[in-house]
């Protein structure tokens, strides 16, 4: 049965069956959500009030078939959410992680999100399952593309440059539902959810395949699962549940170890 901890007013004293768990890990999968750079304003996806697709539609925005019918629309919700990114600042919490991973060599970072708040605090090697909001792509050929400028403020909407190539227009370098996901990130997070033996996540809502299925991966042969998140997830099979805020949870945990 996994154990919860309100942790929403202050940590307070951990179980120490807790720590050992922490302080005993030789690899470390730490599987990051966007509930990780909520606190840097970005917002998450399924939230009921403040995600992004309460606001927006995701058939019309997060598929090719959306890009294919209207590729402007698609590009510029891309290009607003970038300029958003590039404004943030990396909170507590990836700031924690980057700590940690320097302190513990075989802790791995694989992330679903677009941004690069774990890079800019620190982390490095960060495995990106979803891609990034920083690399497009041509959409015909597939080659890398340079970003364009962030387009100012008051453009609402901003046409996908086109590839010198083929001239086919650029996408956003994100992987799209009904996409597969990069080969190489993906099996390598896989191998790590296969030999870890602490595996971390953090602010996912854990509804997304196959980034979804790593927890449980990692469980089934034998790693410690723990969560940590404000909102409890009622299906979590896992041994700790640390209900709260990332930011507020992450460098106190590594504070105590
Ligand atoms: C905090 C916090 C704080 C708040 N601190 N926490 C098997 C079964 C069923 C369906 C499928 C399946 N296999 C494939 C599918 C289809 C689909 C899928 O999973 N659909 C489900 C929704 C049902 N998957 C795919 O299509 C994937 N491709 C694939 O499987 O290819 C193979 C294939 C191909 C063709 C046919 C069939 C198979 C691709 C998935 C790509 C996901 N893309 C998105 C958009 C990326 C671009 C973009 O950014 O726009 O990725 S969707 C969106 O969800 C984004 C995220 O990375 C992803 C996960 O969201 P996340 O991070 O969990 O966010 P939230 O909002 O859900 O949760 C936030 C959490 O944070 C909450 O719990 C909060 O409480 C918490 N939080 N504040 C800590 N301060
Ligand atoms: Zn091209």
């Amino acid at each position: 049965m996994p154990i919860s901890l309100d942790c929403r007013a202050g940590l307070g004293e951990l179980p120490q069956g807790l720590l050992e768990s922490l302080r005993r890990a030789d690899e470390i999968l730490v599987l990051t959500g966007a509930g990780v750079s909520a606190e840097s304003g970005i917002a998450t996806f399924r939230e009921a009030l403040t995600g992004l697709w309460a606001r927006f539609d995701p058939a019309r925005l997060a598929t090719a078939d959306a890009f294919i019918e209207d590729p402007v629309r698609v590009w510029s919700w891309y290009e607003w959410r970038r300029a958003q990114a590039l404004a943030a600042e990396p909170n507590p919490a990836h700031r924690a992680l980057a700590a940690w991973g320097r302190r513990q060599q075989r802790l791995h970072l694989v992330t679903q999100n677009v941004d690069d708040l774990h890079e800019r605090a620190g982390s490095h090697a960060v495995i990106h399952l979803h891609g990034s909001l920083h690399a497009p792509r041509c959409f015909e050929c597939a080659r890398p593309l340079a970003s364009p400028p962030v387009p100012a403020a008051g453009d609402r909407l901003v046409a996908p440059p086109r590839c010198p190539a083929c001239g086919g227009l650029a996408r956003p370098g994100v992987v799209w539902f009904g996409e597969s996901l990069p080969e190489e990130a993906l099996a390598s997070a896989w191998a790590l959810a296969e030999r870890c033996d602490l595996c971390l996540v953090v602010g996912t809502s854990g509804l997304v395949q196959p980034a979804a299925s790593l927890p449980a991966v990692a469980r089934q042969q034998g790693a410690t699962l723990v969560r940590i998140d404000p909102q409890p997830a009622a299906d979590f099979n896992g041994d700790w549940q640390l209900l709260g805020a990332a930011g507020v949870i992450l460098p106190a945990l590594l504070e105590r170890l």
